[in-house]
C-alpha cells in the first residue's frame, strides 16, 4: 500500500519545484516566509496508511491561483512534466474497483493526456475516455477544404484534433464515448450558412440543405473513426443540450441560440438520431446528454423526447452530465431522476460529473469526498436494484486546476490535485472507510 512518507516527499520535491516553476513565470514570492515555508492555505490531503486505514495529513501548499498575484497577466500552462517524476502506483484503480458495475472515464484533452505522467495516471485509473474539446464539430469542420470542395451539402472534415487520443485509447485498451455531433455550441455559423458564408449578411441555408449537411456530417464522423479505429468508439452523444424549457422551443426545446433549430425546426433531434442510427456500428451505443437534468421541466421535457426516439428505435441511451453543486441539486431529486430515466430502459451514463467546490480547506475537501461517496453509493444501489441501467460514470477533468470551471474563480472540483496526488474526492469514489458517508 502507498506510504504516507513517500506521498510526503514526492509531494514536498513537488510543491518546491511548483514553486520555483511559478515563481519564474509570474514573478511571484510574497508567500514565502524566511524560512521557505509556505504560508498558503493548507489543503487537505488524504493518504492510504499502511494497513486500510486512511490518513488525513495536512499539507501546506501556497495557493496557485496566478491572478492572485499577477492579476494583469494570463494564466500559463505550468508543465507537471518538469517536477512529478513518477505518477503513485500503489494506489488502487477506479476502473479496476468498478468493474463490474461500470466502466470510470476521464474527459481530457490532447494536450494533458499527452503529458507523460498525466498518460501514465490515465491508463491506471479509466477505462472510457471522452475528448473534451477535440472532437466537437469546431474541431473537425474544416472550412478552407469545405469551400473548395465546391458542394452545398457535405463539408469536409479534418482529423488531427482527435487523431492521437483515438490512438492513445487503441494503444490502452480504453474505450471513447464520442462527444459530440449535433450541438448548438462549439459548431461554427458559417456551417448553416449559404455557401458556408462567414459574412455578417449570411443567410441560413435550406432546411433541405442542413439536413443533407447534418447526414453527411454524422456520416464523415463515423466512417472515419469507425474506419481508422475500429472498435474503440463505443457510445456516441448524438445530440447534445437541445433541451431548454422557457427558451421558445417547441415542446421544451432550446431555440434562441441553437442554429440546428433555428434551420431544421424541432425535428432536428430525431434526424440526427436517424442517421446516426443509420451510420453506427452495430454496438455502438447512441446518446441524448444534457445538463441540470434533474430539474423537473427539464426532466419532464427530456423523457417526453427520447421516448420518442426510442419508439422510433433509435436511441440506446441518457447523458446525464452532472456539473454539479457542494449542496445542489439534492441527492433526493438527482437520484428520483436517475431512476425515472431508468423507467425508459435506456441505458444511462453519467458523463460529465464534477463539483463545483470554491474552496480548498480540509475540511470542504472532506465533505467534496462524502458527496462524491454518496453519489458512486447511490449509483450502486441504482444498479443493485435493477432501478437504472448505469453503464459509465466520467468524470470532467483529471485534475482541478484543468477544470473548466476555473474560468469564474478558482475551483476544487476532483478528483485529482495539479501534482496528480489523490484527493479525498478520490477515495469517495473508492467508497474508502476514511470517508464519511453522511
Ligand atoms: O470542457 C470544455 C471546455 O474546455 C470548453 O471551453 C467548453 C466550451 O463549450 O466546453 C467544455 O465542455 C462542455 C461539454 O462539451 C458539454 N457540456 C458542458 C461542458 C462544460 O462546459
Amino acid at each position: 500500500m502507498l506510504s504516507g512518507n513517500k506521498n510526503g516527499i514526492r509531494r514536498a520535491a513537488a510543491w518546491m519545484l511548483l514553486g520555483v516553476m511559478v515563481c519564474g513565470f509570474i514573478g511571484c514570492g510574497q508567500k514565502e516566509d524566511t524560512d521557505g515555508k509556505n504560508e498558503g492555505t493548507p489543503e487537505a490531503q488524504v493518504t492510504k496508511g499502511a494497513e486500510s486505514d486512511v490518513q488525513v495529513t495536512q499539507g501546506a501548499e501556497p495557493e496557485q491561483d496566478a491572478t492572485d498575484t499577477a492579476p494583469t497577466e494570463p494564466a500559463k500552462e505550468v508543465r507537471t512534466d518538469f517536477y512529478i517524476s513518477s505518477i503513485d502506483e500503489e494506489i488502487p484503480s477506479m476502473s479496476e474497483y468498478w468493474k463490474d458495475y461500470f466502466s470510470i472515464g476521464i474527459a481530457i484533452t490532447k494536450g494533458e493526456l499527452l503529458n507523460d505522467f498525466k498518460g501514465d495516471l490515465i491508463k491506471q485509473q479509466f477505462n472510457s475516455m471522452t475528448c473534451g474539446n477535440e472532437m466537437k464539430p469546431d474541431a473537425l469542420l474544416d472550412r478552407e477544404a469545405t469551400k473548395s470542395a465546391g458542394t452545398e451539402t457535405c463539408p469536409v472534415l479534418k482529423f488531427d484534433s482527435c487523431d492521437e487520443m483515438l490512438q492513445f485509447c487503441v494503444d490502452n485498451n480504453i474505450k471513447m464515448r464520442g462527444h459530440t455531433l449535433v450541438w448548438h455550441s462549439q459548431t461554427p455559423d458559417w456551417f448553416f450558412m449559404e455557401e458556408y458564408s462567414n459574412k455578417p449578411d449570411a443567410v441560413f441555408a435550406s432546411r433541405e440543405v442542413m439536413l443533407q449537411r447534418m447526414e453527411n456530417y454524422i456520416r464523415l464522423v463515423m466512417e472515419y473513426v469507425n474506419t481508422t479505429y475500429p472498435g474503440v468508439v463505443y457510445a456516441w452523444d448524438v445530440v447534445n443540450e437541445a433541451i431548454a424549457p422557457g427558451d421558445g422551443g417547441e415542446d421544451g426545446m432550446r431555440m434562441s441560440d441553437s442554429l440546428w433549430y433555428q434551420t431544421i425546426g424541432p425535428d432536428f433531434v430525431e434526424k440526427a438520431f436517424e442517421y446516426a442510427r443509420k451510420y453506427a456500428d452495430p454496438e455502438q451505443k447512441l446518446f441524448y446528454n444534457d445538463f441540470n437534468t434533474y430539474e423537473a421541466p427539464k426532466r419532464i421535457a427530456i423523457l417526453n423526447l427520447v421516448n420518442k426516439i426510442k419508439d422510433q428505435g433509435n436511441i440506446d441511451g441518457i447523458g446525464m452530465q452532472s456539473h454539479i453543486g457542494m449542496s445542489s441539486p439534492t441527492l433526493l431529486d438527482y437520484e428520483e431522476t436517475i431512476r425515472k430515466f431508468g423507467e425508459t430502459g435506456l441505458e444511462i451514463q453519467i458523463t460529465e460529473l464534477d463539483i463545483n467546490l470554491d474552496s480548498n480547506t480540509e475540511e470542504d475537501f472532506l465533505k467534496e469526498g462524502t458527496r462524491y461517496k454518496r453519489l458512486f453509493f447511490t449509483f450502486k444501489n441504482l444498479v443493485d436494484n435493477g432501478e437504472a441501467n448505469i453503464t459509465n460514470i466520467t468524470v470532467w477533468g483529471l485534475t482541478d486546476e484543468g477544470s473548466w470551471l476555473n474560468k469564474d474563480g478558482k475551483r476544487y472540483p476532483l478528483l485529482f490535485n495539479q501534482v496528480l496526488e489523490t484527493k479525498p474526492a478520490f477515495w469517495g469514489v473508492l467508497m474508502d472507510d476514511g470517508i464519511p458517508l453522511y
